[in-house]
């Protein structure tokens, strides 16, 4: 049974993440499907897509599947993590990616809805990023997705507490674009998506192509990236990783020792 439904409303793709019994957590298998569907609509040339849970869900994503990374000595966040190829084919879908969210979004799903172009949601969206919580060397890439999105001392805030923020506060400090009635998040994103499909799409697919690129637009030299990379290592070898995702699986408090 598909984990996900697609509908289309002229040139608008609707994608509900529709796998509550594990909370929408980003495994591999959904993942599989949203790039898939994502593909499917760019294809049939649809120029918006929102992506939503259904009505009424408590938790629009749990975040990466967390029974899907690596116990150890292993980076969990790499290039051909399934959430880092959902995050890449976001950003390259050659139109605007809206995300509508009522419920609790975490880690790699908050990482996902930075990725998205736009953010609608209700009084119950609250956002949390975890990596801290989970001993995950989170990976720059996704760091940067913050940086280009939030203060970085509101960054830095999230994660470093990995506690939840909630809709006002996200609205004010830019995560959200619109806070709208619960009773008004669909037909609210669904216009904001029909005024975007009247204007141009040749222009709106090279300007968020330009945007990709430019909020990319970062040097840094071989060297500082290995040793980003080698930092990060020492994180994801140590104690800690493997005792915070064992402690997660158990359901008890990770006991963090620093090594
Ligand atoms: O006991 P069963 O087998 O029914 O499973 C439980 C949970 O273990 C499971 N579950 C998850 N499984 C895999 N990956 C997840 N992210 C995940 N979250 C939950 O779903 C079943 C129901 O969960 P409960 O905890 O019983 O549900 P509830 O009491 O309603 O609480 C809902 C929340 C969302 C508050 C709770 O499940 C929770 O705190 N989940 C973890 C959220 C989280 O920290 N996600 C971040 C995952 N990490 C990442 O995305 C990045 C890699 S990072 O860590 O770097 O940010």
């Amino acid at each position: 049974m598909s984990l996900i439904q697609i509908e289309t409303e002229k040139k608008i793709g609707i994608i509900t993440l529709n796998n509550s019994k594990k909370l929408n957590a980003l495994s591999a298998e959904l993942v599989s499907e949203i790039v898939e569907a994502l593909d499917r609509l760019q294809k049939e040339k649809i120029r918006i897509v929102i992506l939503r849970a259904p009505e009424n869900t408590k938790v629009w994503s749990a975040g990466h599947d967390v029974k899907e990374l690596p116990l150890k000595m292993r980076d969990p966040l790499s290039y051909y993590d399934s959430l880092e190829i959902l995050l890449r084919s976001v950003e390259e879908y050659p139109g605007p990616v809206i995300a509508m969210i009522h419920g609790s979004v975490w880690g790699g799903a908050c990482d996902l809805i930075m990725t998205c172009d736009m953010v609608i949601a209700d009084k119950t969206a609250k956002f949390a990023m975890t990596p801290a919580k989970l001993g995950v060397p989170y990976n720059s890439t996704g760091i940067l997705h913050f940086i280009n999105r939030l203060p970085i001392n509101i960054a830095k805030e999230m994660f470093f507490t990995a506690e939840l923020m909630d809709a006002d506060r996200a609205l004010s400090v830019g995560i959200i674009n619109h806070l709208v009635e619960e009773s008004e998040l669909f037909s609210f994103t669904l216009k904001l998506a029909a005024t975007i499909s009247t204007r141009s799409h040749l222009s709106i697919e090279v300007i968020k192509e330009q945007f990709r690129v430019l909020s990319k637009a970062y040097a840094i030299t071989p060297s500082a990236f290995e040793r980003v990379q080698g930092l990060r290592r020492k994180v994801y070898d140590s104690h800690d990783y493997e005792e915070a995702i064992t402690a997660f699986l158990e359901k008890r408090p990770a006991n963090f020792k620093g090594e």
